[in-house]
């Protein structure tokens, strides 16, 4: 199969040598990549899988079982839709850009390799997880998330090659040999360096870090280079399945927690089985506060000079901003001073990063709220979960150098110390999380701490084989 068949695409990259010819040569380095960072184990197994196959909204997605190393990874930018001009900041009502503008090329690049080097980090992150899922449903659906965050390298990649030349080329393949976790050559967001090795975590992580992927890329579909802009409308669109994983993974631990406990003589919910909802909390305490980081900076230049240059927007930058130069505007921000959190005003620009923060957090909210429902109609009352403060156990930012209780309250680090415990996983809490991973591969069953989802995947049943194993 040639190259061009093997990559569904709406690039025209039959027409263009030079990048088939980048691509021909980093295809292989992907594919070994996959080999020894992909999910570990289940190669020749059929998944059934959907693959992009085209932009059009009703038929972009395709259904079928497919050995994961055989995926088409493919590169797809969402079609023009007009003539589009660029609708934020000092370069404002300009035509948008087909070719990276010399000056903007160093903070392009930079906002490209940083997005492209989460995409496989998440993958090498979850790369032992097929090996304990919780059902087959979950492990197909585990492989979805791999292949599409696997796509999404590719789409960055693309860019890489046909707009960077010899440096994106170099980037391009950099982003094979970085390992999440690793001492030397580490992932380069923080979070992207955490363990995830059993579920709860991986529920977690698609729950609150992909979803920082969905803030960050909705930043980047209204860029003035406009080949990002589309390649990041398009990810968007794979990217909510992702987010209902994590949603809904959690939810399902929710209830079965809530569940057991109702259902325990001494509302013990680890005596059933179950991941009590306590530890459920620490967990969201851990993964909140640890995504919350990839925002960046509350107060940042970076983000002020992105805005600036027609690069980077914020979410919904056309349909809910006025002012799209966001000059003149004051964001208030809490901060902390001689020992006590007042607020300090801050150019809008400089907050850029904060305020997109903000529709996250708000987002996280509305999940939560989720749970607590599912928490009630199990018949457990009395119990909520909550979000932490978004000043809860940060490394990065203004709050770095302080401690906060989950609430948001200033503390001193011995009040934290002693507390820690009960806000974030400990050592016997993970033990405790790690000992229920046993895989649970009939098609229909559970595993003993997670409730069965309500529906299964594109109107298939909840016990159809998703997976065919075949070694
Ligand atoms: N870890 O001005 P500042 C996804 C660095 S997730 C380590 O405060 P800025 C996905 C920063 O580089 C979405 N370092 O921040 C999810 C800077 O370094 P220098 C990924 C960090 O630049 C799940 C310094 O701190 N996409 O798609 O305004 C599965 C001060 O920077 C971190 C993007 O991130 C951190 N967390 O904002 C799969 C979009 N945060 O200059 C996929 C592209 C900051 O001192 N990235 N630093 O050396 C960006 O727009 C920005 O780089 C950030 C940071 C928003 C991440
Ligand atoms: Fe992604
Ligand atoms: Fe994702």
């Amino acid at each position: 199969m040639s190259l061009q068949d093997s990559i569904p695409n709406n690039v025209d990259l039959g027409s263009d040598r030079k990048l088939m010819r980048a691509l021909e040569k980093w295809q292989p380095n992907f594919l070994e990549w996959w080999r020894d960072m992909g999910p570990e184990g289940f190669q020749e197994d059929q998944i059934w899988l959907r693959t992009a196959i085209s932009v059009d909204a009703s038929g972009w997605a395709h259904y079928d079982y497919v050995k994961m190393p055989d995926y088409r990874w493919g590169i797809f930018l969402t079609p023009r839709d007009g003539e589009r001009t660029i609708g934020f900041g000092d370069v404002s009502e300009e035509k948008v850009w087909d070719e990276v503008p010399g000056e903007l090329r160093g903070m392009l690049r930079r906002i490209i390799v940083t997005q492209a080097d989460t995409e496989p980090a998440s993958v090498e992150q979850q790369r032992l997880l097929g090996k304990c899922a919780p059902s087959l449903y979950d492990l197909r659906n585990l492989f979805q998330v791999n292949v599409e965050e696997g796509r999404h390298l590719w789409a960055m990649v693309h860019l890489l090659h046909q707009y960077f030349g010899r440096d994106g080329r170099e980037e391009a393949e950099a982003l094979l040999e970085r390992r999440s976790g690793d001492v030397d050559k580490p992932r380069i967001l923080n979070t992207f360096n955490e363990r995830t090795d059993e579920w709860l975590s991986f529920f977690m992580f698609a729950m609150f870090t992909d979803r920082d992927g969905k803030y960050q890329l909705s930043s980047l579909s209204e860029s003035g280079f406009d080949p990002l802009a589309r390649a990041t409308q398009f990810m968007l669109t794979e990217e909510a399945f992702h987010l209902s994983v994590g949603e809904y993974g959690v939810d399902r631990a929710v209830q079965r927690a809530a569940e057991a406990t109702v259902a325990d003589s001494n509302d013990d919910a680890r005596a059933q089985g179950a991941i009590d909802l306590v530890t459920i909390q620490k967990y969201i305490n851990f993964w909140f506060s640890s995504a919350v980081e990839l925002f960046g900076g509350e107060i940042s230049s970076n983000a002020a000079d992105y805005f600036a240059a027609g690069l980077k927007g914020r979410h919904h930058e056309q349909k809910k901003y006025e002012d799209h130069a966001a000059l003149g505007e004051i964001y208030s921000m809490p901060i902390v001073e001689k020992g006590k959190l007042t607020s300090q005003e801050v150019p809008l620009r400089n907050a850029i990063n904060e305020q997109l923060r903000d529709e996250y957090v708000a987002d996280c909210e509305r999940a939560v709220a989720r749970w607590n429902k599912t928490i009630q109609k199990a018949g457990l009352t009395g119990v909520e979960l909550s979000l932490p403060s978004r000043r809860f156990n940060r490394r990065m930012g203004i709050y770095a150098e302080y401690h906060f209780d989950p609430r948001g309250d200033l503390i001193d680090e011995a009040t934290f110390e002693a507390k820690k415990d009960t806000w974030l996983p400990t050592a016997e809490d993970r033990a405790y999380v790690q000992s229920l991973m046993k895989p649970c591969y009939e098609p229909g069953k559970m595993a003993s701490w997670i409730a069965a989802p309500r529906k299964g995947v594109k109107g298939k049943a909840i016990d159809f084989e998703y997976v065919k194993f075949t070694g």
